[in-house]
């Protein structure tokens, strides 16, 4: 399916005046997911950074229908919440819409349990890789090397993998998407609309405020996290995995650009020595050697 976005609902889910800083990466992912889905959609938002873009009146910075929850509840309401919506037979698409921290530390619990029940949920992990609104503490999905205000010397340990956890949770539809390529989100959140059961998207999401970088570029250092092969696009449906459009060219390592382009755009990375840079670039090899013999594997 080729998605053109000028044929996609003109309506606005994303309000101006909404409370995100210059060049946030989850008001631009609320934006797509408002095409995708439009009024279909109904948003359960743990806290986070969206928690304060929506603004504290109802429909001040966000336009869709919002449940606010406590964290480690949120699969769990949005469980409760799409068993209700069947039942009184309403066409609702039911968006969990967490950070990372809400996803892969504190709201993982429930996250694993509405997939292994296969709650008719689709889970969106907005990672801007670490707790933002709460001033940039690290989390499970900070990468390694990276600063935060707990990780003063960059962080020591990888990413948590929780795409590939959440793939062997066997659940019909596992998805990575990037701000950067609206089409190819969109058109996964659509076809995760689609699909009945558990259903999990990962958004990467550079956020200039913790990442460290002029906010003009949110776009430009998504597409090189993509172009280092620090980032890989793929879809699972039924546990069939294939690459995405963008990350096919990076299969081919020769074909990735240095690792030193997407590091050298961000202040995070500033006090990485070359040693941390080889062991990130060991990280990406092995990330994407595990991918491809999944892909071999399930093909
Ligand atoms: C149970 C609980 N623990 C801690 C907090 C404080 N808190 C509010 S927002 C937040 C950070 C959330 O980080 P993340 O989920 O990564 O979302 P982001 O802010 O980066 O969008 C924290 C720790 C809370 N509200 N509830
Ligand atoms: S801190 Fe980052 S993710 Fe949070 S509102 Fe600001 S730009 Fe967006």
């Amino acid at each position: 399916m080729v998605i053109s976005i000028k044929k996609l609902p003109r309506k606005k889910f994303v309000l101006p005046g909404n409370a995100a800083c210059p060049g946030c990466p989850e008001s631009m992912g609320l934006r797509y997911v408002g095409m995708a889905l439009g009024d279909k959609a109904i948003l359960v938002i743990p806290a986070g950074c969206t928690s304060v873009i929506q603004g504290l009146a109802p429909g001040s910075g966000l336009g869709f229908p919002i449940v606010n929850v406590p964290f480690a509840s949120s699969d769990a309401v949005a469980a409760g919440l799409a068993a209700a919506k069947e039942v009184a037979g309403e066409d609702a698409v039911i968006v969990v819409w967490a950070g990372d921290g809400g996803t892969a530390d504190i709201g993982f619990a429930t996250l694993s349990g509405a997939a292994e029940r296969g709650d008719n949920v689709i889970h969106i992990c907005a990672d801007n890789e670490a707790y933002m609104n709460t001033g940039i503490q690290r989390s499970s999905l900070t990468p390694f090397g990276a600063w935060t205000t707990t990780t003063w010397t960059g962080k020591r340990e990888r990413k948590k993998d929780v795409p590939l956890i959440m793939l062997m949770h066997r659940i019909p539809y596992v998805a990575t998407a990037s701000i950067a390529y609206p089409t190819d989100f969109i058109e996964k959140l659509r076809k995760a609309a689609s699909i009945k059961g558990f259903k999990y998207i990962h958004l990467h999401a550079p956020c200039p405020v913790g990442w460290r970088f002029d906010p003009a570029k949110t776009v430009t250092v998504a597409k090189l996290a993509v172009q280092t092969g620090m980032w890989i696009l793929f879809e699972a449906e039924n546990g069939r995995i294939r690459l995405s459009p963008p990350s096919k060219p990076y299969a081919d390592k020769s074909r990735r650009r240095p690792l030193e382009e997407y590091l050298k755009l961000q202040g995070r990375f500033r006090g990485i020595t070359e040693e941390g840079i080889r062991v990130l670039e060991k990280m990406v090899d092995e990330n994407w050697e595990t991918l491809l013999k999944l892909i071999e594997a399930t093909s």
